[in-house]
């Protein structure tokens, strides 16, 4: 109830709404309403009442819940259900939780912070609370799972277009990194279950250091990230970047299932790729092989030259390149 009634104040915000409409569009009692306005304005909707007139949403709290975001929204079924919390071990673990008891595709998860964030390998993402967008969406693809790992680049995709369109110049860093001057300003963790020939689920984990201070970073991360903020010196809206970032990812992950087709972000990736035409450090475990990376193949690989002049690709993994994430 709270929820529609948030609905209600944002579809007639700045002007008044009173108690006995709301009470009778959701037939409720006007106790009921006014109870529900007090924990609304608790939630931190700034809310003029006045006697007769009723209640004005004068502005919303910086949070993203469904309300606020699907305002923005134009997907078919990409966020049309979003879980919120304000506080979660990692979005991909509830991702997963869901999936397996049978949410629906395109299902979104979001959390204001994370208390166990994760990257990669066990590695750590560090969250904190209202700064950054932490997010995963449960996704259901009828394709084989070696394919899997093409699904990044889709995101990869999807989110250097949403920072685009908020007017700011990233780079991809393939395979799961969009970076900022050099740093790394989102990482992205597809995770799946499946068997041999077939996917249960994957889960697409989104991190994006939206209005992360640089002080807020500890000393190691501080070398390797960075946040919108920083680097454009002013703070960035989170509600319609998470939405744009939705609206590109169901456009391209369509394109993708329907016509079993990824150019369209394979051109994304490769037309802002920060790899393409560097020398690069290819870690794999142990190995380390310098290379050349050369270009990206129309289904995703990095194609590289090693130093003998062999030509290979790589399906995913670890590269480092000089002068980004302070190695040198
Ligand atoms: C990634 O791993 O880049 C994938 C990150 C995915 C995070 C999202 S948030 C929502 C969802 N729920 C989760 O629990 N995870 C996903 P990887 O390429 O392994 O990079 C990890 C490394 O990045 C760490 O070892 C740190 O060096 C660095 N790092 C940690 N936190 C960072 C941050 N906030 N910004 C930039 N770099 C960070």
């Amino acid at each position: 109830m709270k929820e529609e009634i948030i609905n209600l104040l944002n579809k007639n915000k700045n002007e008044f709404i009173s108690g006995e409409d709301i009470s009778s569009i959701l037939g409720i009692s006007r106790a009921a309403v006014w109870k529900y306005m007090k924990v609304i304005k608790e939630d931190g909707y700034n809310i003029e009442s006045v006697s007769r007139k009723g209640y004005k949403l004068i502005s919303a709290p910086d949070l993203l819940t469904f309300q606020e975001i699907s305002p923005y929204l134009n997907t078919h079924y990409i966020g049309k259900q979003i879980n919120y919390f304000n506080s979660i071990d990692s979005t991909n673990d509830e991702g997963k939780r869901l999936a397996n008891s049978g949410c629906s595709e395109g299902t979104v998860i979001i959390s204001e912070e994370q208390t166990m964030g994760r990257g990669r390998l066990g590695r750590t993402w560090v969250s904190p609370k209202f700064k950054g967008i932490w997010m995963s969406i449960v996704l259901r693809p009828d394709i084989e799972p070696m394919n899997v790992a093409k699904i990044t680049q889709v995101g990869a995709a999807a989110v250097l277009k949403a920072i685009k369109e908020q007017g700011i110049n990233a780079h991809i860093k393939w395979p799961n990194d969009i970076v900022l001057n050099n740093k790394k300003v989102c990482g992205i963790l597809t995770e799946m279950s499946g068997e041999i020939n077939k996917i249960n689920y994957v889960v697409m984990g989104i991190g994006i250091n939206v209005n992360i201070n640089r002080e807020d970073f500890s000393k190691e991360i501080e070398e390797v990230a960075t946040s919108l903020k920083v680097e454009e010196g002013r703070s960035i809206e989170r509600k319609p970047l998470v939405a744009s970032v939705l609206n590109n990812l169901e456009e391209l992950y369509d394109e993708f299932i329907r016509n079993q087709d990824i150019k369209t972000s394979i051109d994304i990736c490769r037309e802002n790729s920060i790899l393409i035409g560097k020398t690069i450090r290819i870690i794999n475990r142990s190995n380390v092989i310098m290379a050349e990376a050369m270009d990206l193949s129309d289904d995703g690989k990095l194609i590289v030259k090693y130093e003998d002049g062999s030509i290979h690709e790589v399906i995913s993994g670890e590269v480092s390149v000089r002068g980004l994430y302070g190695y040198v």
